[in-house]
């Protein structure tokens, strides 16, 4: 008998309410949920196949193990014992930090898979990793550096007059550390309502529907907002704003002096008139709202721009204002009643490169290969992630993989990273896990929504707080998860624990749960000395030091419709027209360099090379190519490199890295 079970998609940040249609213990629909009050019947075509991939044919049910090479099917106690028996091994001959944890994208915003930190803590590790040293370390950065706090983003307010969006592009992506359901209806309504610029060397899906599309060349994005802040302080500032919020005014004002309109349309290569208008826009708006996406927080100039972000939002007064840049204080974190403790997260980074930094308790990923090459990583745990396509340089990855004692992996389904694990562990899927939304304040909505179980785990499938019980049982640590604790629900009741509404009322409220209107103007309450502090002095000296993209080719990354970084990149959310990797080049470009459209082409950096079809693409800006990220036949980090990092941040440079094209043959 069909059954309909509410749920919420976790594939990304909007956490989008669903509607399953359950027969005989198989998925068979997925709709979006119209009473939700948040996500009103949206979904895309990633939720919609939140079935398909649930009953994917490569699903993971049993336990493997390797066995004289081969991936073994076994039984959990059998695994468990080998892992802890090798853990201890390793610990009692080269330390706790011969084990390492990498946490990827699913593990971040699952509350119920949020468990993996406590168990790196009671192993006593520094050797802590996620995917968030390599998709966007510059806002936290600058977070910190601006307020104290790395968890604060801003995001447009959705009744903002001007919104911008630099190097991100939300109808494909749903946006980036800020997330958005429906968000073509969304940017339609800022083009109509006010004004919409994108600004991206590619006239993105986004652009097209802007007001304005600048595609200035790429890194050089810092000196248009640095324009933009030096023109409004010399007339049109919103000196109010400034003299009682704001700290730091004159050090950064002789920071952005050098952006003359000369120098920035050198720079920027736009016209004289797309400077002035962005600048003209602004002052017609007032308050503005930007958002940077992965175009910038991959790039080279990632921190200064995000700095000039802050710094634009607080010259135009738009800081914590409806119509500006609005800062959700968040649902369950509640950071509007519960304030702060000022925060600095920066560390010394691993022994084997000291010219890393580590961030937020965690070490960046680009480390991972020179720590296995230098014996201090030798065990290494993978809770959904899949390294071998999402780091960069993957032939040093893949060679540094070969080496360790122990790599363990916790998916739900067989990946380009499984077949090189010593043991895969089957874990349960969204479908599987009940769940609650603590990530709202990366949303326009203040909020939160439990999710029950759809489905019970299939096969031998087991939570992650379980697994690691199990294994830290075995090795004596306590990770803060007793034998009481039977459910998923049992380790997210804490987690709501300063929530404006505890658990159980979230979970008896059908839809989402959520705080009426918005929260503006609560911010500076909090601020150490009440004041954005906007002259963080290594923050300056890397904006004088900035320099635009080299010249030559550069390749930028962009994300595409119907996958998820490399997940269901076979097709699975829409089988008749699955993504493909193919390498996006303006004709003019490939004209000079004698490819035409469906080419092979080799395209090489010092890391390696791919060779993929080619796309005349008249949208990109000459001078730029894009090849998305997430294939492991043409997988775009084998041109990446280790070496290319940011030394504030650890970020690793990801989007407009020069490269050499040639056509095959
Ligand atoms: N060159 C280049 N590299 C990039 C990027 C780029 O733009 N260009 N983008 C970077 C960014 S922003 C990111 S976030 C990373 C992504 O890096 P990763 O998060 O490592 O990559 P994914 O492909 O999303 O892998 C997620 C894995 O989790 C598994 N999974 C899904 N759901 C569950 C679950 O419920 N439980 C468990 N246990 N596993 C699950 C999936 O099967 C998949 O194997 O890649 C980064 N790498
Ligand atoms: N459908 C889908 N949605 C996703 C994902 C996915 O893989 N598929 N991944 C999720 C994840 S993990 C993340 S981190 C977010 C990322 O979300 P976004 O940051 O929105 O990622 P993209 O969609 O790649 O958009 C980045 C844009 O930056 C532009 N760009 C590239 N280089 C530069 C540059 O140097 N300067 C400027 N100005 N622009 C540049 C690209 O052309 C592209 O249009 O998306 C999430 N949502
Ligand atoms: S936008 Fe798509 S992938 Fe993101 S939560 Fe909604 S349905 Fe899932
Ligand atoms: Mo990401």
């Amino acid at each position: 008998m069909a059954e309909e079970r509410r749920s919420f998609c976790r594939f990304c940040g909007s956490n989008c309410a669903v509607v399953a249609t359950v027969e005989d213990g198989r998925i068979t629909a997925i709709r979006g949920d119209a009473e939700d009050p948040v996500s009103q019947g949206y979904i895309c075509s990633k939720g919609a196949a939140l079935g398909r991939f649930h009953h994917h044919p490569d699903r993971l049910d049993r336990p493997l193990i390797r066995r004289d090479g081969r991936l073994v099917e076994t039984d959990w106690p059998t695994v468990l014992d080998d892992i802890a028996g090798r853990m201890r091994t390793l610990i009692d001959d080269h330390g706790p930090r011969a084990i390492g944890g990498y946490a990827g994208t699913p593990a971040v915003p699952c509350a119920s898979v949020n468990v993996w930190r406590p168990f790196m803590a009671a192993i006593g590790t520094p050797s802590v990793y996620s995917t968030v040293s390599i998709d966007v370390p510059c806002i936290p950065l600058v977070s910190e550096r601006v307020c104290g706090n790395p968890m604060i983003h801003t995001q447009p307010d959705p009744d903002t007059r001007m919104a911008i969006l630099i190097g991100v592009n939300p109808i494909v992506s749903h946006g980036h550390v800020f997330f958005m359901t429906a968000p073509k209806a969304q940017l339609r309504r800022w083009a109509d309502e006010g004004e919409l610029w994108v600004i991206d060397p590619r006239r993105s899906e986004s652009a097209e529907v802007a007001t304005r599309h600048l595609a200035p060349w790429p890194g050089s994005e810092y000196m248009l907002l640095g324009h933009a802040v030096r023109e409004l302080l010399r007339d049109g500032a919103d000196c109010a704003f400034l003299d009682a919020y704001v700290h730091g005014l004159p050090a950064l004002t002789a920071a952005v002096e050098r952006f003359t309109l000369d120098t920035v349309v050198a720079g920027t290569r736009l016209t004289e008139e797309e400077v002035r208008g962005f600048v003209l826009a602004i002052r017609r708006a007032g308050k503005i709202g930007i958002h940077c996406g992965t175009g910038i927080s991959m790039g080279r100039n990632a921190n200064p721009t995000t700095l000039l972000m802050w710094a634009l939002h607080a010259v135009t007064g738009s800081l914590d204002r409806q119509g500006g840049a609005y800062l959700n204080p968040g649902f369950a974190r509640n950071l509007d009643r519960h304030g702060w403790t000022a925060l600095n997260t920066s560390g010394p980074g691993p022994a084997s490169r000291p010219d890393l930094p580590s961030r937020l308790g965690e070490y960046p990923c680009v480390a991972i290969p020179d720590e296995i090459d230098a014996g201090h990583l030798r065990g290494l745990f993978i809770f959904a992630g899949n390294p071998l396509i999402a780091l960069p340089d993957t032939n040093r990855l893949l060679a540094a993989f070969a080496r360790l004692d122990m790599l363990v992996m916790v998916d739900v389904v067989e990946t380009a990273s499984t077949g090189h694990a010593t043991h895969v562990l089957p874990g349960t899927g969204q479908m599987e896990m009940s769940d609650i939304v603590l990530w709202d304040f990366m949303n326009p909505a203040e909020y939160s929504r439990y999710a029950p179980r759809v489905v019970e785990p299939s096969g031998e499938r087991r939570p992650l707080w379980w697994i690691l019980r199990e294994l830290a049982k075995r090795l004596d640590l306590d990770i803060g998860i007793s034998d009481d604790v039977s459910h998923d629900d049992d380790v997210m009741r804490p987690m709501m624990a300063q929530a404006r509404a505890d658990f159980d009322t979230v979970k008896a409220s059908a839809t989402a749960l959520v705080s009426p209107g918005r929260t503006y103007g609560w911010i500076h309450r909090h601020l150490p000395d009440g004041r954005w502090k906007l002259d963080d002095p290594e923050l300056l000296a890397q904006l004088a030091e900035a320099e635009p993209g080299e010249d030559g080719l550069l390749l930028v990354p962009h994300r595409q419709k119907n996958k998820l970084n490399a997940q269901m990149s076979d097709g699975t959310a829409n089988p008749r027209r699955p993504d493909l990797p193919l390498l996006s080049i303006n004709p003019d470009d490939a004209a000079a360099l004698g490819i035409a459209d469906g080419d092979a082409v080799t395209v090489a950096t010092a890391s390696g090379s791919i060779t993929v079809p080619a796309r005349l693409d008249p949208r990109h800006r000459r001078g730029v190519t894009s090849l998305p990220h997430g294939f492991g036949d043409h997988n775009v980090n084998r041109l990446t490199s280790v070496e290319d990092v940011d030394r504030l941040s650890g970020m690793v440079r990801l989007a407009a890295f020069p490269v050499s094209l040639s056509k095959v043959g």
